[in-house]
């Protein structure tokens, strides 16, 4: 680290500590502090995403931001980590390319105050494919080592929807069967049809596995849902669910589970989802 940087990373320690602890960005590993004009950004070493790189031609990168209410493109409040490439850090820690879902009074197509992104795959819609449709990375993480993680996890999870028209949202039935303490609320088993539950294993750099491993959850990690689910679209127009199943779908709306009365793990101190990236298995043409 030069110098001169060091300094800079002295004189605003407190000021990382304190919008660390905010965010809850837990990560073992080295960060750096890089200052860009006004803006304090915090990168880890060994988590580079370089930005609208994405060398994988058969899977679909959600690379468009609809609606991302509360965002300042600041740090973590930065919308563009949504759709910049997926650099997760394994199940021992959460990737910090990430945006923090935010929220806003004034929302149109995420419900006012809710936490929430919606994202779409530019100009194409997301098919009905074999198997798993999309999958969405969060950064959730393993507590207490590997050993514990199919019981204890840091987790953030979030409710995912879609649609064709931004209108009329179609879901996958989310359920939580934990009680109230903390370690019901730790255990993933206890939280199903969400997203922001499985730990990343994906990060695009260093991706040893075919591409259609990414659509292997021991392989790649992250949450994968499927339109032929029979908990898809229960809660929307028959009709609708049924396009959607034969034609496909154009926006994905992810909202923090908190905003729809959903508890989260008292570790959470920013009480927010965070999202890595989201892929399509299929798309097409609009
Ligand atoms: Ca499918
Ligand atoms: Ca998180
Ligand atoms: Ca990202």
């Amino acid at each position: 680290m030069p110098l001169k940087i060091l300094y800079r990373t002295l004189l605003l320690g407190s000021v990382l500590l304190l919008f660390l602890c905010k965010e809850n960005k837990t990560n073992q590993e080295i960060l750096l502090l890089t200052l860009s004009g006004d803006s304090l950004s915090v990168e880890n070493s060994n988590q580079t995403c370089p930005k609208n790189v994405w060398n994988f031609s058969n899977v679909f990168l959600a690379n468009k931001i609809t609606e991302a209410p509360g965002a300042t493109g600041i740090g973590f409040k930065d919308p563009s980590k949504a759709i910049n490439g997926i650099c997760g850090a394994g199940k021992l820690s959460g990737s910090l390319d990430v945006y923090s879902l935010q929220s806003s009074p004034s929302s149109t197509h995420c419900i006012s105050n809710e936490k929430c992104i919606v994202l779409e795959w530019d100009n194409k819609k997301v098919k009905n494919a074999d198997g798993i449709d999309f999958v969405v990375f969060e950064n959730p993480f393993c507590l207490g080592g590997e050993a514990n993680c199919e019981y204890s996890r840091f987790m953030e999870p979030i409710i995912v929807e879609v649609s064709i028209d931004r209108t009329n949202w179609c879901g996958w039935n989310p359920e939580y069967l934990g009680g109230t303490n903390e370690s019901d609320k730790k255990n993933p088993n206890n939280w199903l049809r969400f997203a922001g539950v499985e730990p990343v294993l994906f990060h695009q750099e260093n991706w040893i596995y075919s591409e259609n491993d990414i659509f292997d959850k021991t392989k790649a990690g992250g949450d994968g849902f499927d339109l032929s689910d029979p908990n898809f679209g229960n809660d929307c127009n028959s009709s609708i669910k049924t396009q959607i199943q034969n034609d496909g779908f154009i926006f994905l709306r992810l909202t923090s589970a908190i905003s729809r009365g959903f508890s989260y793990p008292n570790d959470s101190f920013d009480q927010t989802a965070d999202i890595d990236g989201v892929v399509a298995k299929s798309v097409e043409n609009r």
